[in-house]
């Protein structure tokens, strides 16, 4: 599907059927459909026999025999930039300890500190690679990074360099977001409250002043930081002008979503142990559920998010994969889907607007992609399906036929 646009600089997908993925609308579905680009965005997308008559000349077409086009798949939660892996300790889980063990063991998000501080920016950049292009390989357009790993000040600005650098290497769009408040660092000694001073007091203002983050993340948790300490770290990032979001109630209720809530997040992730009253907190705060089914299936957790209370509450939720060595090894979000589908019982629609228009807004780019929508960037995946349901039922099976990213 390459070659140069035509005279008129517009290039017109057609012969297709669309889920648009437009709000308020289902999937958006248009039977005998088209979409129309220009300087890499959607000038029009909708029936074929509607196509304004301007669009005419020289316009160049490309026959997608009535294949399926939807935006192109938005991974709006992951942790991509590591080194090495943690197979070891998938054994020693394998072998009854759990997550929980590991971590308390010096194992866990600490072994992956020590990996990383270890790497140089340019292994971090080479080893994320594969893993962005078996994410890519499935029509992803859109990234979400997260540092994490580094828990100090050189460590996480390498993080998220190399991060950023991923969109130099491949045609997709990084989002960055800095989650220095992830684990507490060796060198901190158990001294959780000194260590949000550094995160609050140097880590992020420099990550700021060096545009090096979209927005702040932290995991409020048990083994991690209290909602006391990630509310210091939000009211930093706040008046940094950056948003936030939160691994939240993942593995015990310590109402991080509603602190989320509080804070205006993007979004709240994980979210197995929230109970109502975060739900409603998150839904009057417009914040997005982050449902991470990978997560669950790896540490075989056994309490589900509660999607319920989320539909019942009006919550939009997102679904990804949150590609980590520890909790999710994992680079498929279409396989992603299938697990949200089965696991928690999220329908098809409900499936892919998680991964488009949802994970859009989860990472404050809905006004620019997550719908096939005039005015947004043209993002597109086309596939080689029957039905959309089939982005979802299939277990590692890729029917993408093409990607278009900007436009091309
Ligand atoms: N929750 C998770 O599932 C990942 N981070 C987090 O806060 C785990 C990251 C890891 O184990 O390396
Ligand atoms: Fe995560």
């Amino acid at each position: 599907m390459g070659g140069a646009n035509g005279k008129s600089g517009l290039r017109l997908w057609r012969n297709a059927r669309l889920a648009t993925m437009a709000e308020g609308a289902g999937l958006g579905i248009v039977e005998k459909g088209a979409v129309a680009v220009r300087d890499g965005l959607i000038v029009y997308a909708g029936a074929e026999a509607d196509i304004p008559a301007s669009f005419g000349q020289g316009i160049e077409t490309v026959d997608c025999a009535g294949r399926w086009i939807t935006p192109g798949l938005i991974d709006c939660h992951t942790h991509l930039v590591y080194a090495g892996n943690r197979a070891n300790e998938f054994e020693m889980r394998l072998a009854g300890a759990t997550y929980e063990e590991v971590a308390r063991a010096g194992g866990g998000i600490v072994s992956s500190v020590k990996s990383l501080r270890a790497a140089s920016e340019d292994e971090l950049v080479s080893q994320a690679l594969p893993r962005l292009d078996a994410l890519m390989a499935e029509g992803v357009t859109t990234v979400e990074v997260k540092s994490g790993y580094g828990l100090d000040l050189d460590n996480e600005k390498k993080s998220l360099r190399a991060a950023r650098r991923l969109a130099g290497e491949r045609p997709v769009t990084i989002r960055a977001t800095c989650l220095a408040a992830h684990a507490l660092p060796p060198e901190a000694k158990g001294d959780k409250d000194a260590f949000i001073d550094l995160v609050a007091g140097t880590i992020l203002p420099e990550v700021a002043a060096e545009k090096l983050a979209d927005a702040v993340d932290g995991f409020c948790e048990g083994i991690a930081f209290s909602p006391e300490q990630i509310a210091r770290v939000f009211d930093k990032a706040k008046a940094l002008g950056l948003p936030v979001k939160l691994h939240a109630d993942q593995l015990s209720n310590l109402h991080g979503a509603a602190l989320a809530a509080r804070y205006g997040a993007l979004s709240a992730d994980h979210l197995e142990y929230t109970d109502e009253e975060g739900a409603a907190a998150m839904a009057k705060a417009g914040a997005v559920a982050t449902i991470l089914p990978g997560a669950y299936y790896f540490i075989r957790e056994t309490k589900k998010p509660p999607v319920d209370l989320f539909r019942r509450h009006g919550v939009k939720m997102a679904v990804a994969t949150d590609s980590n060595p520890g909790t999710s090894p994992l680079t498929s979000l279409l396989l992603t889907m299938n697990m949200a589908a089965t696991l928690f019982g999220l329908t098809v629609e409900e499936c892919l607007a998680g991964v488009t228009r949802e994970a859009a807004r989860a990472v404050g780019l809905l006004d620019r992609t997550g719908t096939l929508e005039a005015g947004k960037s043209a993002d597109l995946a086309v596939w080689d399906i029957e039905r959309p349901a089939e982005l979802v039922y299939r277990m590692g099976f890729n029917p993408l036929h093409a990607r278009i990213w900007r436009g091309q």
